[in-house]
């Protein structure tokens, strides 16, 4: 009579430790942000992200041609007018970053930046 009960036991042990060890790492949260570029500013114009964790900038232009360009990191993306741009990256060191417009836009050109802080 005892064998059955030390055997099921045995049996919902192994269950459970099956199930534990299959299960697949939850997948890390999309940092999501909306970027609306015009002439002469991002809005926003501060994004604050996690380091480690994946972020996808959602770029428009509100008027004319612009690019999004983050110093520190070397990557852009072009914010044409008309046209939704995804730009995705993982940030791996923690800081404040600049990102700017690397398209000549108009008077104001040299003044069209941001900051990207990485927590
Ligand atoms: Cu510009």
């Amino acid at each position: 009579m005892r064998m059955p009960l030390v055997m099921a036991t045995v049996f919902v042990a192994l269950l459970v430790a099956a199930c534990v060890g299959t299960r697949e790492p939850l997948p890390k949260l999309v940092q999501e942000v909306r970027i609306t570029a015009r002439q002469f500013e991002f809005t926003p114009d501060r994004v604050a992200v996690k380091a480690g964790q994946p972020v996808r900038l959602i770029i428009t232009s509100a008027d004319v041609d612009h690019q999004l360009a983050i110093t520190g990191m070397e990557i852009g993306k072009y914010a044409i007018q008309g046209r939704v741009h995804i730009l995705e990256f993982i940030p791996t060191r923690t800081g404040s970053y600049e990102f700017r417009c690397a398209i000549m836009c108009g008077a104001g050109h040299d003044y069209m930046k941001g900051v990207l802080v990485v927590e």
